[in-house]
């Protein structure tokens, strides 16, 4: 039987970091209905009226607001999926992702 000794390395631990998540942001702009922008905010991203409505405001006053943050994948399949809402319709309506810090 060969001696084998296995040496436990305390220090060295498995890299499992976690998935950055990304953040959708709603941009303002200056042709897209209120009303639109709360729609589409309560169907892509499942906000009640006033939450909807409270974001909307925000952009419309601030420039931009953060929606939410989510894995990269759905962050940039809701972003893209709500723009071309707008778009349907004519409307410049925008929406980003950026890395969370
Ligand atoms: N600024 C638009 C208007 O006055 C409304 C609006 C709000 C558009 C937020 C986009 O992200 C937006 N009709």
């Amino acid at each position: 039987m060969p001696d084998i000794t296995i040496k436990s390395r305390p220090d060295v631990k498995p890299k499992l970091e976690r998935p950055r998540l990304y953040k959708v942001i709603l941009v303002n702009d200056d042709y897209t209905p209120r009303e639109f922008v709360v729609m589409v905010l309560k169907i892509e991203f499942g906000m009640g009226e006033s939450k909807a409505h409270g974001v909307m405001l925000t952009a419309h006053r601030l420039g931009s607001c953060l929606i939410s943050v989510y894995p990269k994948d759905v962050a940039e399949t809701k972003a893209t999926r709500a723009t071309e809402a707008g778009r349907a319709r004519g409307y410049p309506l925008h929406f980003t992702t950026e890395p969370e810090e």
